[in-house]
């Protein structure tokens, strides 16, 4: 476990130095969206879908320069997606990530160009990168196009949409698992996705990872209804109850506490079970679906 920690808070370094200096370059534009976008990014995020992409791109043997502005291409839009879904004409939150949310602090207009801003930045990013490497420009284009298609409507907007028309509805289990692995598994597994784009791994290791991918992030949001009931706020940066306020479908809502923590064992026990393929080189993988199952933030 120390070794797991020490593993993470490396990769995860580096993207945050990444993230800065990718950030500092933007400098000269307007003060107010550099200061809006700077607070989200730096607010404390776990950073964890650029960790999955650095750490399954280590595992497949690449060189992490090279996939470093992929990573911090995923975070910028992944913080895009909680600084617009805490909006008041989303999920009117007032905390995220320990801090007031963004609108809060800068109000709608800005938190609105602020999302809109990290999104183009994370495409800049990741397309400044590709034409760096014309070596393996397709590699780097499959890539970036795995990671917009998991933003986008078959993805993450995809999975936010079918949520929001359900608010309030007795939905079935399908649909909620739809849900699910929209909103919040597609990152995830774009994550292991794009590492797979780079470096073309043989199918049943492409196979092994992607399995991985969709077991522990439908996983994740489990835990995520779950600790939104049983929770700690200051643990957490962020309100909880929120799901049952807004009459949200989750997990707990449709299975109860008992039965939602099982089957999130059991997509953890599956997603562990994915990495065998890999011998000890897999350990950091099976410890961060230990450390996903444990979280309490
Ligand atoms: C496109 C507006 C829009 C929304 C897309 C992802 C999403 C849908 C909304 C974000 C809010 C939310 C409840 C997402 C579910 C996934 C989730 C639990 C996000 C929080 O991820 P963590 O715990 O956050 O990795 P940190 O702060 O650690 O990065």
């Amino acid at each position: 476990m120390v070794m797991f920690k020490k593993q993470y808070d490396e990769l995860a370094t580096k993207v945050n130095d990444y993230l800065r200096i990718t950030l500092d370059s933007m400098k000269k534009y307007p003060k107010i969206i550099f200061d809006s976008m700077e607070y989200s990014l730096f607010a404390g995020g776990k950073r964890l879908r650029p960790v999955m992409l650095l750490a399954s791109h280590k595992l497949l043997e690449g060189d992490l320069e090279e996939s470093l502005p992929l990573a911090g291409g995923l975070e910028m839009i992944h913080t895009y997606s909680l600084v617009h879904d805490d909006l008041p004409a989303m999920d009117n939150d007032d905390f995220r990530r320990g801090v007031p949310t963004n609108h809060k602090v800068f109000g709608e207009g800005i938190a609105i160009l602020c999302g809109d801003a990290l999104l183009n930045l994370a495409y800049e990013t990741m397309i400044d990168n590709a034409l760096r490497r014309p070596e393996k420009l397709i590699n780097h284009l499959n890539a970036i196009n795995t990671i917009a298609k998991a933003a986008g409507i078959r993805g993450m907007i995809g999975g936010q949409v079918v949520d929001l028309e359900n608010e309030g509805k007795d939905i079935d289990p399908d649909i909620l698992q739809y849900i699910h692995e929209h909103k919040t598994g597609a990152l995830f597994m774009a994550s292991l996705k794009a590492s797979i784009m780079l470096e073309d791994p043989p199918e049943n290791i492409s196979k092994a990872l992607l399995e991985y991918g969709k077991s522990l992030g439908l996983a994740f949001q489990i835990i995520d209804d779950i600790l939104d009931v049983v929770g700690d706020d200051k643990k957490l940066g962020k309100m909880t109850g929120r799901d049952r306020e807004k009459d949200k479908a989750t997990y707990v809502d449709k299975y109860g506490l008992e039965k939602s923590w099982s089957i999130a064992k059991e997509l953890c026990d599956n997603a562990i079970a994915q990495i065998s393929i890999f011998g000890p080189e897999g350990e950091f993988f099976i410890q961060l679906a230990n450390f996903i199952i444990d979280r309490h933030n």
